[in-house]
């Protein structure tokens, strides 16, 4: 089972993926947890030079090449290795921040997303996609403190300088995106507290698990 997390700045991603694989292992099953961009040697010295620097260091068509570059070699190294010893895989962002930052926010026109989408993915979708949708003042000021805690190590916040406005057209273009493929994504408030989020997911991952006729 291949599960991605998706949203704007400071969502609340990587803290319902460490719930979420909690519940998962109590049930005994086998987790991995990736994010992107990184989780594999190479894919992590990317993370580095895509998200520090000045907000202009590179077009949004030079960073969707690096993001896909990170992404085949995660796809490769990591991602299919673990779905083929029958891992559950939780991955922090997937194709969809493509689909959306250098996108419908950047500007790269969608049918050489898709080429590149293909290419970088071997085709592989997740089977589920948890949108966590929250307003962008929430997020970004959720954001702005882990980096502003940071402040003495590389902070990785260059898509935190990026506009609100920028922000404002993730947000839209995620619920587009969510609208479009309503067979994968679940889209949940994430202006609620942790646990109701949480609680929200596991009933999902559960109602999902119970249609492909078995347990999470
Ligand atoms: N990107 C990425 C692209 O442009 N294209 C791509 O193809 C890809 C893959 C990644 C950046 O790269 C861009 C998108 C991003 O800008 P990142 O550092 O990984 O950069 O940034 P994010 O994924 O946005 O990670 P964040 O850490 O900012 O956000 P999370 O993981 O969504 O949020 P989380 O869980 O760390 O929570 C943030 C804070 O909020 C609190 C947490 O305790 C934490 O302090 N929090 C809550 N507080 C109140 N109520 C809740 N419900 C809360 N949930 C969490």
């Amino acid at each position: 089972m291949f599960i991605t997390f998706e949203g704007g700045e400071g969502a609340g991603k990587t803290t319902q993926i460490k719930r979420l694989e909690r519940h998962l292992s109590d049930q005994g099953r086998e987790v991995i947890c990736l994010r992107e961009p990184g989780g594999s040697r190479g894919a992590e010295t990317i993370r580095n030079l895509v998200l520090n620097g000045a907000i202009d260091r590179w077009s949004a068509v030079e960073e969707l090449f690096l993001f896909s570059a990170a992404r085949h070699e995660l796809v490769r190294t990591k991602i299919i290795p673990a779905l083929d010893k029958g891992l559950v895989v939780l991955c922090d962002r997937y194709a969809d921040s493509s689909a959306v930052y250098q996108g419908r926010a950047g500007g790269v026109p969608q049918t050489a997303l898709h080429v590149i989408e293909n290419l970088a993915t071997q085709g592989l979708q997740p089977d589920l996609t948890f949108l966590i949708d929250i307003p962008v003042e929430i997020g970004l000021t959720r954001a702005h403190k882990r980096i502003a805690d940071l402040k003495f190590k590389q902070n990785e916040g260059r898509f935190e300088g990026k506009t609100f406005k920028f922000h404002e057209d993730v947000r839209h273009a995620f619920l587009g995106r969510a609208a479009q493929f309503p067979h994968r994504f679940r889209v949940i408030n994430g202006a609620q507290g942790i646990e109701e989020i949480g609680a929200d997911i596991w009933g999902e991952v559960q109602e999902f698990c119970m249609g492909q006729g078995g347990q999470p």
